[in-house]
């Protein structure tokens, strides 16, 4: 490709990929009508729990010291340790920064007290729209628990919907912890029992359908262990085969599964002790294959799931694939997965959600993720146009528009 060609390709593909509006399809954010669960500010940054488990590695202080603290206390300690005494180079680290420069703030002084004063003029709804605005995101998928006591009383009184956030029905305490939940659904009205006897499943189902409407949510998820395995007959298995699909071909409703989690491994860092391993990607292939008529949406935690995960997602077109997801979402795994799914499903992926927990966080982690799509693209239209096919902008912008969250809608569509 001549370089003049090759010049204006990279600068159309860059502004295409920096400029399209995204549909964040996983994060933790809540519709600012959410009040206390809405997490946004310095001080949310700082105590991410990606940062925290940066933190605790830098001393022996007992980690009953750090949650004794309260959240501004934590902040200053973590600002501490990962800011002023070493060079706060990891990705959370290097995240809030690019997130304060968003903001317009400056981070040269080094002044936390200083910084802090810039949020005190936001309220949780101006700073949300602020926020959508500077990441360019069209629309965030919340992650809905009626299962949480803080939440749900929100969702049964009803809301105002803002117009950017849309919802996803989390299923790991029913599916994961289903004694304590049974008891739940049975207090809440439905004839269901521990044994999954009677009339259960269908109650179950019942109460999806219920939630879901409430909701209006667009899909429904699990995180699962890396042991989970489609044929072993648990009751997590009988729940997702006999309530969760069937309810999901009834009302057009896809499964979304993030798989290869291990909760507490560490449990002294509590929520930030989580780690991971390798799955069993032959079991979503035969989930897929067993349910046809249902939609899957899938993300794996463990690297070496990466590949094998593609060519699933290659034989079958019920699972689509999404995501670089929390250890993965470095930029150079983010590269290296990113260019092989490119390469093995074309257009028909989502290459990057944001799992955001606070607000902010949006700004950096799709400030980040857009460059290296960009290269990525960019490298593979500079091939296609030494064949001679060369992509127009408004090519390069249907396609932008897929991989940024439009396949994904497109896919989970009734
Ligand atoms: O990425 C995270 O913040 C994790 O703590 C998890 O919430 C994970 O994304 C999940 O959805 O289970
Ligand atoms: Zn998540």
């Amino acid at each position: 490709m001549s370089s003049e060609r090759h010049a204006t390709l990279r600068q159309v593909v860059h502004e295409v990929v920096d400029q399209t509006p995204v549909f964040d399809i996983h994060t933790h954010l809540f519709d600012p009508s959410f009040g206390s669960l809405v997490l946004w500010g310095i001080d949310e940054l700082l105590t991410y729990h990606y940062l925290i488990a940066e933190a605790f590695r830098c001393n022996r202080e007992p980690a009953e010291h750090f949650w004794r603290l309260d959240k501004s206390a934590q902040a200053e300690w973590i600002w501490r340790q990962l800011f002023l005494e070493r060079s706060p180079i990891s990705e959370s680290c290097r995240g809030v920064l690019t997130t304060l420069q968003l903001l317009g703030l400056d981070v040269r002084q080094r002044d936390l007290p200083a910084l802090r004063q810039h949020f005190l003029k936001w309220t949780p709804e101006t700073y949300t729209d602020r926020i959508l605005e500077i990441s360019r995101v069209r629309k965030v998928c919340m992650t809905n628990l009626p299962f949480d006591d803080e939440e749900r009383p929100v969702w049964e009184r009803g809301f105002q919907r803002h117009p950017s956030f849309v919802s996803a029905l989390r299923l790991d305490p029913l599916l994961l912890d289903w004694e304590k939940t049974a008891g739940q659904l049975h207090h809440w009205g439905y004839e269901v029992r521990a044994d999954l006897s009677g009339q259960t499943f269908g109650e179950v189902r019942r109460f999806l359908s219920d939630w879901t409407q409430k909701m209006d949510s667009q899909y429904c998820m699990v995180s699962l262990p890396p042991e989970w395995r489609f044929s072993d007959n648990t009751v997590t298995n009988r729940l997702i085969e006999e309530a969760v699909l069937p309810f999901g071909r009834d009302h057009g409703q896809a499964f979304a599964m993030m798989i290869g989690v291990r909760r507490g491994v560490n449990p002294q860092l509590r929520m930030a002790g989580d780690s991971l391993a390798p799955t069993d990607v032959p079991s979503v292939e035969a989930l897929c294959a067993a349910f046809p008529e249902n939609r899957f949406i899938c993300t794996m935690l463990a690297r070496e799931n990466q590949h094998a995960l593609c060519v699933a997602s290659r034989k079958f077109r019920n699972l689509h694939i999404f995501g670089c997801w929390w250890f993965l979402n470095n930029p150079s795994l983010i590269e290296e997965i990113t260019r092989m799914r490119i390469e093995l499903l074309g257009i028909g992926v989502t290459p990057q959600h944001s799992d955001c927990r606070v607000l902010d966080q949006l700004a950096y982690k799709w400030h980040h993720s857009r460059p290296i799509l960009a290269e990525v693209l960019e490298e593979k239209y500079a091939d296609l146009s030494d064949t001679g096919w060369h992509v127009t902008r408004s090519e390069v912008e249907r396609d932008v528009h897929a991989l940024l969250g439009g396949a994904f809608e497109s896919f989970i569509k009734h």
